[in-house]
């Protein structure tokens, strides 16, 4: 335990704000936020990051290239920029596959990319992009090619889409080649490449091919899985035990087919709302499939999420069959949290990462008997933390019922079936509120719990000097500054080298890693700087 007494959760915001200049420190108290589950509080979220301030997000390019197209097989992803981007998303995320056949296209350990040189942004670099396109072709023969267009290309003008189109016409339209305006700087972080991504998906992809392969009674998309870990297979094992067909999961372990495929689903489950819900409301808005959200990270909440799609269904045998896996796999899951929890229980997390995990892991803990002190996003938007009590799939006012207010996201051309007003009270009757209603992330946290949006680094050294929690989870670019302050961190990104934690078994591999961690006696050992030595504060001067 740290040497300072532990401080009261309330004290926090005073405490950080008053040590940043005044503006500074007035728009961070914003994001500073005591929870009160009875009345949520509004949180100041997804604006700009202020200048100077050591932020863990990443950027759009990030959110486009590498976690929503990122996991998919065989499209091939050119980096049109530098090659430090293309090469700091290569695999990092440890997002896996799995091809059915050993001839299908894999090109996921791949890294490709135009490596723009200090030329290319004087000149132009649309004749290199062309030219790596042409080498792609050439050597992998691919289905699609995706194009990811990296800071520098916005900045010089270089035409990604235009490109696109040349290319797929001098391979007579036999490819599929999009481009991507998602540029590192187009929003305040990894947020706008996903909704960026999402639109592409939906424009190039979705509903290209009405063949429906399975003869499955219940056949559902899964959105917002990415496979990291290898959390979609333990997810495809247990719909398959099920007797659910997994049309199209975005996109861990995906194909260009699934999303082709993807609209013929009977329903989507929404996992990481954050990343993928763009794609969601289209697929209700243009081919009426509902969706519904789910958690499959804790064994708890898989349980539920099943139970939940079961019920979606009304059918009696699919209930049946989904308590029978549930009692099956729940064995093993009791058996090994019990076997860990004098090591975990009565312990304290802190949760710091990206648009949904922060949230979807505090389940996991609890079954641990770990209390969850303090979480945040990076880049999550105000309903995440909030949640929203209106059902936002279907676009209808809540209060006047106006129907005829709904935004149709897209291109008419391509609507499968015009949604009318029919359609709409149809979707509305078939889908209890009850299923769609989520909470964000506050709902879910204890009253005067600390809830930070986009964390500083600074804020991260002060909440674990006054508080000094049991684990810390954040990622790569806190990992090794925590631990060297006596902190265990997971990461809840790519796990470390660990997972999957997805489902009933991932875990009891979650169960098994942080027990572990939170008993080793090697953190007793190390001393944080202030407990080393006297510590200088710099003053601001402004
Ligand atoms: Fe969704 Fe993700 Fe997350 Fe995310 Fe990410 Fe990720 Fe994440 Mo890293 S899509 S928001 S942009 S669950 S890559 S698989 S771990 S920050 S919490
Ligand atoms: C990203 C990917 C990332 C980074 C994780 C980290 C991931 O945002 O570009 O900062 O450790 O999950 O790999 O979120």
């Amino acid at each position: 335990m740290g040497t300072k007494k532990k401080a009261d959760l309330e004290k926090f915001r005073d405490e950080v704000v008053e040590k940043y200049p005044k503006k500074v420190g007035r728009k961070r108290a914003k994001a500073i936020i005591n929870n009160d589950p009875d009345t949520i509080p509004q949180i100041q979220a997804n604006i700009r990051t202020i200048p100077g301030i050591i932020t863990q997000r990443g950027c759009t390019y990030a959110g486009c290239k590498g976690v929503v197209l990122g996991p998919t097989r065989d499209i091939i992803n050119i980096t049109h920029g530098p090659i430090g981007c293309g090469y700091y998303s290569w695999l990092t995320r440890r997002n896996q596959t799995k091809p059915e056949t050993e001839a299908e296209a894999n090109f996921i350990s791949y890294c490709f990319s135009t490596d723009m040189q200090d030329s290319n942004i004087v000149f132009g670099g649309e004749d290199k992009l062309k030219q790596a396109i042409r080498e792609a072709v050439e050597l992998f023969n691919p289905k699609a090619i995706g194009v990811f267009s990296t800071c520098p290309v916005g900045l010089i003008g270089d035409d990604v889409h235009n490109v696109a189109k040349q290319m797929m016409a001098e391979y007579d339209n036999k490819i599929n080649i999009f481009g991507f305006s998602c540029e590192g700087y187009r929003g305040v972080s990894q947020s706008a490449g996903h909704h960026i991504a999402n639109n592409q998906l939906y424009k190039h992809l979705i509903g290209n091919d009405d063949t429906v392969n399975g003869a499955a009674k219940y056949r559902i998309n899964l959105l917002g899985e990415y496979n990291i870990g290898g959390d979609s297979f333990v997810l495809e094992e247990i719909f398959k035990k099920c007797g659910i067909e997994l049309v199209a999961t975005f996109s861990g372990n995906s194909t260009i087919s699934h999303f082709e495929q993807a609209h013929t689903a009977d329903l989507s489950m929404v996992m990481c709302h954050r990343s993928i819900n763009y794609v969601a409301e289209m697929l209700e808005t243009s081919f009426g499939i509902p969706w519904i959200k789910v958690n499959f990270i804790g064994a708890d909440a898989t349980a539920k999420a099943l139970r939940k799609v079961a019920a979606y269904f009304e059918d009696e045998e699919l209930k049946a069959k989904v308590e029978e896996v549930i009692a099956e796999e729940m064995a093993a899951v009791d058996m090994a949290r019990e076997a860990v929890l004098p090591k975990t229980n009565g312990k304290t997390s802190m949760l710091f990462v990206g648009g949904s995990r922060a949230h979807h892991y505090q389940e996991l803990f609890s079954e641990l008997g770990i209390k969850t002190i303090a979480a945040g996003y990076e880049f999550g938007h105000r309903d995440d933390y909030e949640g929203r009590r209106v059902l936002p799939s279907i676009q209808v006012d809540a209060d006047t019922r106006n129907i005829e207010e709904i935004t149709v996201t897209k291109d008419e051309k391509r609507f499968k079936e015009r949604i009318t007003k029919e359609k709409i009270e149809e979707l509305e009757k078939a889908i209890d509120l009850e299923y769609n209603e989520y909470g964000g992330l506050m709902a879910d946290m204890e009253k005067g719990a600390l809830i930070i949006d986009d964390l500083s680094h600074y804020e991260m050294d002060k909440l674990i000097e006054l508080y000094h929690p049991d684990i810390f989870c954040a990622g790569i670019k806190e990992k090794y500054v925590v631990q060297k302050m006596g902190v265990p961190l997971k990461q809840l990104h790519n796990y470390d080298s660990g997972g999957p934690y997805a489902g009933f078994k991932g875990a009891i591999n979650f169960y098994n890693d942080i027990a572990m961690m939170v008993s080793t006696s090697i953190w007793k050992e190390l001393k944080a700087p202030w407990e080393r030595e006297e510590v200088i504060e710099a003053a601001y001067v402004y």
